[in-house]
């Protein structure tokens, strides 16, 4: 009997490290004829196991399909890979992490040998691929008509989020989000300190923590109005002088406990640089434009 089920795109996947062997194995769960490579053989055998053809070389590899994807440690090593290998006619999708600039030279690099490029930048750690409700997703930008065209398959691992034309904006969200979340464990790393000494069980401590992060998290969307208003003293709450203020009794607090306040000081110094030139009744909103050069 025939059904009306539509082919599912056959694809080629370079790299199986802990993320490429996530995403490999939710393709082949769905269905998906996938091509592998990995420079380390030996990490192809579990998937060829599981259905997937390997290729002997990167350039082997590319050949198999139209649709490739590269989910490798660098931008350095998307490059190495892919020397030998013949672009033309291909759709390449980066998903290795990489600076803006890298993506949109990438970009340009894959144009120039036939092929079209699609950036994408990871928000999920390997456990949360194949999970839809983990709330992973990866942005993606580069060319829209190649998003469009592939959008499905590249749905299956986890979700997808489309953020311009611009090959390099995937990779600047991406690391953007990457920066709120190093500065948000340096804060954890720090509060953990302060306790460590003391009498009190950092699994009951963890909850705390995530309760008033989360709590104060819902503060963002304020700062990105007052970005786009350029006015930082409407709906503050919490004045830069209190803050600042409030800072003293930080530091005071990590030296009674014998906590280096290393991670604390650069960000509490530019509140006080925005405070002394005059900002007093401000929002922190104000240290972002001494950041930016
Ligand atoms: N794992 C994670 O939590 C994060 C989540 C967010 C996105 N990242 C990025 O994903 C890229 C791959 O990460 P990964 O977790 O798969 O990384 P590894 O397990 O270390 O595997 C690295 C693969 O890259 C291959 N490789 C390294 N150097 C070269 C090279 N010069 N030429 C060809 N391949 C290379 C390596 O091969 P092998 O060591 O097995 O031979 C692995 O396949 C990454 O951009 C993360 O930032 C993951």
């Amino acid at each position: 009997m025939e059904t009306n089920t539509p082919a599912k795109t056959s694809l080629t996947l370079l790299g199986l490290g802990a993320m490429g062997t996530a995403l490999a194995r939710t393709w082949l769960g769905a269905g998906h004829p996938l091509t592998v490579w990995n420079r380390t053989a030996s990490r192809t055998e579990p998937l060829a196991a599981e259905g997937a053809t390997v290729a002997g070389t990167a350039a082997g590899a590319v050949a198999a399909n139209d649709l490739v994807v590269a989910c490798l440690l660098d931008d350095a090593s998307v490059r190495e890979a892919l020397t030998d290998a013949d672009l033309t006619g291909k759709d390449l999708v980066n998903l290795t992490t990489g600076t803006p600039a890298q993506a949109r030279s990438l970009a340009r690099w894959t144009r120039e040998r036939g092929g079209r490029f699609l950036d994408g930048g990871i928000m999920a750690i390997p456990p949360m691929i194949g999970v839809p409700e983990s709330g992973g997703y990866v942005f993606y930008s580069g060319s829209r008509s190649l998003f469009d065209t592939h959008q499905r398959t590249l749905a299956v691992p986890t979700g997808t989020r489309y953020v311009g034309g611009d090959p390099g904006f995937a990779a600047l969200h991406d690391v953007a989000l990457l920066s709120a979340m190093t500065g948000m464990f340096s804060g954890v790393a720090h509060a953990f300190a302060l306790i460590r000494r003391e009498e009190i069980a950092p699994k009951e401590f963890a909850p705390l923590l995530v309760e008033w992060l989360t709590a104060m998290a819902t503060l963002v969307p304020g700062t990105a109005a007052q970005l786009e208003s350029g006015d930082y003293t409407v709906g503050v709450s919490s004045n830069l002088a209190m803050m600042v203020a409030g800072n003293a009794t930080l530091l005071r607090t990590a030296e009674e406990q014998g906590v280096s306040a290393e991670l604390m000081t650069p960000y509490m110094e530019l509140m006080a640089r925005r405070l002394a030139d005059g900002h007093a009744d401000e929002s922190e909103t104000g240290v972002i434009d001494l950041l930016v050069r």
